[in-house]
């Protein structure tokens, strides 16, 4: 990347974001008017939960761990929790909630049991070094340009279908929590 001057960079790149957060978006619209288009009536006609910014972060073929990182954006007045997320088992055997915390001066990875609360039209960061979607037992890693389908569910009942792409981390090298 290093050929293009910074300000050509940093456009690709705010670009890139916009577009994948915008394909969130799509999808998880598309899937609620197919899948859920009963409950979506009772519930009004969306989750009024988007799915922003969101990609997961590209590994080594062999690797048997990796993060999804998003932004949660809560545009309904009452709070909601992420109580669970599931993916795709051709690409995992199972999804968890985690957080990254400070613990006698070790970042250390916490599984959230009890969810993550977002207030009513509130947005929250799933991003390295905090909150983020620890995919384990990866069928053959996360390879960059290829895409991970996961399920989020909130109050563990309202469910959110979402596409997201997989993206080399660009500052994996400065910050490995994992
Ligand atoms: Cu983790």
């Amino acid at each position: 990347m290093s050929k293009y001057p910074p300000l050509v960079k940093s456009l690709f790149l705010v670009s890139s974001i916009f577009v994948s957060a915008l394909m969130s978006v799509a999808f998880a619209h598309q899937h609620q008017n197919d899948e859920h288009a009963k409950s979506a009536e009772s519930n009004q006609s969306q989750t009024g939960i988007m799915v922003m910014d969101g990609y997961a972060r590209a590994t080594f073929a062999m690797a048997k761990t990796g993060a999804v990182y998003f932004t949660l954006h809560n545009q309904n007045n009452e709070p909601v929790t992420l109580t669970a997320v599931s993916v795709d088992s051709a690409v995992a055997s199972d999804a968890q909630i985690h957080t990254t915390e400070m613990q006698d001066d070790v970042m250390k990875m916490r599984e959230m049991t009890e969810g993550v609360n977002v207030d009513g039209n509130a947005m929250v960061s799933f991003k390295p070094g905090g909150y983020h979607i620890m995919l384990l037992g990866l069928s053959k890693g996360l390879e960059e340009g290829s895409d991970v389908a996961l399920t989020l569910t909130f109050d563990e009942q309202r469910e959110l279908h979402v596409v997201l792409p997989v993206k080399k981390d660009e500052n994996a090298g400065h910050h490995h929590h994992h």
